[in-house]
């Protein structure tokens, strides 16, 4: 699916307002200042394109709506929002149109209504007569993030992304979501969750009425995560393109205590690792985000964070030991 497989197209997403903590949009700062960019390129030998200094999101956003951007149908910064991840889905579109695998970091995960619909946008474009020309998506996270705008009680969009990514939440309201159409979409039944252990009553509805395939941290007790990530991968076929959205929540807060919804029991770095690694050994992994750090967040310090970080995102695009 890649017919540049060693040309990475990268985009550096500083935007915050799909929550409310301040701090998320520095993430890219912190990962790349970590030197993550040139281990890319001068180790794994990547070459890079797109964006080799952040974009400020929140100052963009902030300039447009005057912070006059009041809730629609619950939801919070809904034009921003809106907004910035269309702009967002079409950069990561025009990386991927190039045939190269779609590296973005974050940012808070409200990004990901921008990243996952450039990819399976522009995957459908390059293999139009292709049965399986529909992405899947590996959802690595803590939580379900798949709240529609009615079942949300925090109002916080990147709790949202899943739902109006597979159409399960959709809006005509001009300004907001209605640049979302059908090739931006994915489909319900290519969705795996791995990791989830804190998912709202609503979201554990909407999983369960629509047989969506999740792998919860007690999923990854009973088997481990070598077996997990075989039905994962299995579910998935080796057919189709995958796009990996990795929320770094995922990891339990002992490795990656810098964000903004921690929780405790979840993966270890190395699990997280990897879950990474078996999706780069697929060869078919086209998209790859890093979101939720925020170096704002743990008095230590972003460091253990930033680590965790580059070591996830080193292993989604295949370095390995030996
Ligand atoms: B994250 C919660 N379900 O909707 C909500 O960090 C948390 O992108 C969402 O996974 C967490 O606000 C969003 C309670
Ligand atoms: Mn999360
Ligand atoms: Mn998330
Ligand atoms: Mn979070």
């Amino acid at each position: 699916f890649l017919s540049n497989p060693k040309e990475l197209g990268i985009t550096l997403v500083g935007f915050s307002g799909g929550q409310a903590k301040p701090g998320t949009d520095a993430g890219p700062t912190v990962l790349t200042d970590a030197g993550l960019l040139t281990q890319l390129s001068d180790d794994l030998g990547y070459t890079l394109r797109g964006d080799d200094t952040v974009r400020d999101f929140n100052n963009l956003s902030s300039e447009r709506f005057k912070s006059n951007d009041p809730p629609v149908r619950g939801m919070k910064n809904p034009r921003s929002v809106s907004a910035v991840t269309e702009q967002i889905s079409e950069l990561v579109y025009t990386q991927a149109r190039e045939g190269r695998l779609a590296l973005t970091l974050g940012g808070d995960h409200s990004i990901a209504i921008g990243t996952v619909s450039g990819v399976a946008r522009a995957i459908r474009e390059r293999y139009p007569d292709r049965e399986h020309n529909k992405i899947a998506v590996i959802w690595v996270d803590a939580h379900a993030d798949i709240n529609t705008p009615e079942t949300s009680d925090s109002g916080n969009i990147h709790g949202m992304p899943v739902s109006f990514l597979t159409g399960l939440a959709t809006s005509n309201e001009p300004g907001i979501f209605d640049w979302l159409r059908d090739e931006h979409r994915i489909s319900i039944h290519k969705l795996v969750y791995i990791g989830l252990r804190d998912v709202d009553m609503g979201e554990k509805r909407i999983l369960r009425e629509n047989g969506i395939k999740a792998f919860s941290m007690h999923d990854i007790d009973r088997h481990g995560i070598g077996k997990v990530m075989d039905s994962a991968l299995e579910y998935i076929g080796s057919e189709t393109p995958i796009h990996l959205s990795f929320d770094v929540d995922a990891l339990d807060p002992m490795w990656a205590p810098s964000t903004g919804t921690p929780v405790r029991g979840g993966l270890t770095l190395r699990e997280g690792d990897f879950i990474c690694e078996a999706v780069a050994e697929t060869g078919q992994c086209v998209g790859v985000d890093l979101v939720e750090v925020n170096p704002q967040l743990v008095e230590g310090g972003v460091g253990d964070t930033v680590r965790a970080g580059v070591s996830l995102v080193r292993c989604a695009l295949g370095d390995t030991l030996l």
